[in-house]
């Protein structure tokens, strides 16, 4: 998988050297290549935003510098990459949404600061490439960069080969609809709390039965939304 990020931060993305991703680029699992969106300015300041249309509070990021940096990236026709934008008025971005980004050859992040990006960014690249903006959640951030930090580690993890053990993806929050059940280790006892006994049986069909309710009763204290439409029994 390849991955551009256009960013006014490109070095916030070192931190993806270090760590699961940074193992996955060493074996070229995945390629990442961060770009400064001032690198595709002209003028003395490399100036990225300006004020909006309309009036309001804040600045709007400008279009030519995206155009020649996203141009740069995929070319100047049509282009079989991905375009992520990641905005708060986006799409809820959730693990559906990794799996399908896991699945992309070429990811292209573009992240904005400010109050956005000038719409006819968007609205251009659309009639040649497919284009998802897309939220991290109901709250804002300063920019798009830690949404698509959490977006890349989300979906990266899904890429096969980058988690060792294929097993440890599908037992996870999240994976089968459900929170994940607890998970305990030696010693038997800590500070008077005991592992629970089923565990330490060693009967497999009653250690699968009880993690299974234990997803259940966490799922329906901490998310009751997530058992909507699913089978009651
Ligand atoms: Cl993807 N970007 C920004 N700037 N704020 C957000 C977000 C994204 N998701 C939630 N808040």
């Amino acid at each position: 998988m390849r991955i551009d990020i256009v960013t006014i931060f490109p070095e916030f993305f070192s931190v993806l050297d270090i760590s699961l991703l940074g193992k996955a680029r060493e074996q070229g699992l995945i390629e990442v290549v961060a770009h400064d969106l001032r690198d595709f300015t002209h003028d003395r300041h490399r100036t990225v935003d300006d004020t909006p249309y309309g009036g309001g509070a804040g600045m709007v990021m400008k279009p030519e510098p995206w155009g020649e940096a996203l141009d740069a990236i995929v070319g100047d026709g049509a282009s079989d990459a991905l375009l992520v934008v990641p905005s708060p008025a986006g799409e809820p971005f959730t693990q559906a949404t990794a799996r399908e980004l896991a699945q992309e050859p070429h990811l292209v992040f573009a992240c904005g600061r400010y109050e956005g990006i000038d719409q006819r960014v968007v609205d251009h690249y659309e009639t040649r490439m497919r284009v998802r903006p897309i939220s991290l959640g109901d709250y804002v951030l300063n920019g798009g960069e830690v949404a698509v930090m959490a977006m890349i580690e989300a979906a990266g993890r899904l890429v096969p080969g980058v988690v060792g053990n294929p097993e440890s993806l599908v037992e996870e929050s999240h994976e089968d609809g459900l929170l994940e059940y607890p998970s305990y280790t030696k010693p038997p006892v800590w500070r008077d709390l005991e592992v629970p006994a089923v565990l330490r049986s060693g009967h497999h069909g009653k250690v699968a039965e009880w993690r299974h309710e234990q997803q259940l009763e966490r799922t329906r204290r901490v998310r009751p939304e997530l058992l909507d439409g699913r089978d009651a029994s």
